[in-house]
């Protein structure tokens, strides 16, 4: 609990095996977290077992993809706020508390891992990535004259449980993009937003994501499309189930 408020912590885990526990024991230490729930998304051998012996609970999700993962973590989280970060070692579960300050007047609190300041050496945020976040948080910015925003790729976030919801019941990627599309939701679906930088270290274990120039590029050119297909569609998406 903090400040009266129940906190659960999502992890979904694919290649995190050799970093996964000391994250959970982390979040754990905090004394704040109630729910700590790993979605297992068909992860490699051996992570079962390293969950087992933590404070978090283990739930399947064999629909493969970051998208199917949070969104199954989202629909089992029953707490007041939702948090949502990565087990590879790149986050730092005490940031958790800098995030949650902003709770208070925001519904929609997510990190950023493009201030200079954080970024740690060794970490996956060369130039290409850096500009490139910045680039397309910039881009949403203006097309969407919404609340400051210096990174779209930061994958840990606080969201009230409405929130959450929210999400969940308006989204269509299960893939990697999909840290994008809970961000333009939110945005859409008009939240109290603000972006908080926190620490950015190095990877234990590959990424499979941003590890490679070539993915990352699709990637990004995907997120561009995007943008500007919701930003078509906002009208419709802000109106879904409002009775507008
Ligand atoms: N690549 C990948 N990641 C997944 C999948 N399901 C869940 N994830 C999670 O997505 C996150 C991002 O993956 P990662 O390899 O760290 O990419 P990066 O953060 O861009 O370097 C990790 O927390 C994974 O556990 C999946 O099917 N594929
Ligand atoms: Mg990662």
């Amino acid at each position: 609990m903090w400040h009266d408020k129940t906190i659960s912590v999502i992890l979904p885990t694919y290649r995190e095996k050799d970093s996964i526990a000391a994250c959970i024991n982390a979040f754990d230490k905090l004394g704040i977290v109630d729910d700590i729930i790993v979605i297992n998304n068909n992860a490699e051998p051996g992570t079962s077992e390293e969950v087992a012996g933590t404070a978090a609970r283990e739930i399947l999700e064999t629909r493969q993809g970051y998208g199917a993962a949070i969104a199954r973590g989202l629909s089992e989280a029953t707490t007041d706020l939702v948090c949502v970060c990565e087990p590879d070692g790149t986050f730092e579960p005490r940031d958790l508390f800098k995030l949650l300050a902003f709770t208070a007047e925001c519904d929609f609190v997510v990190g950023s891992r493009t201030v200079s300041n954080f970024i740690w050496d060794g970490a996956n945020m060369g130039l290409f990535l850096r500009w490139g976040n910045w680039a397309v948080a910039k881009f949403i910015e203006v097309l969407y004259n919404t609340a400051y925003l210096s990174d779209v790729g930061c994958t840990f976030r606080v969201m009230s449980w409405e929130r959450a919801r929210d999400i969940s019941d308006l989204h269509r990627t299960s893939g990697s993009a999909f840290g994008l599309e809970m961000l333009l939701l939110a945005v859409i679906r008009r939240a109290r937003i603000v972006q908080v930088p926190v620490n950015y270290y190095p990877r234990v274990g590959e990424s499979s994501v941003t590890g490679h120039l070539g993915k990352t590029i699709r990637l990004g050119s995907q997120m561009m499309a995007m943008v500007v297909r919701y930003r078509l569609r906002a009208r419709r998406i802000r109106s879904t189930g409002r009775g507008a």
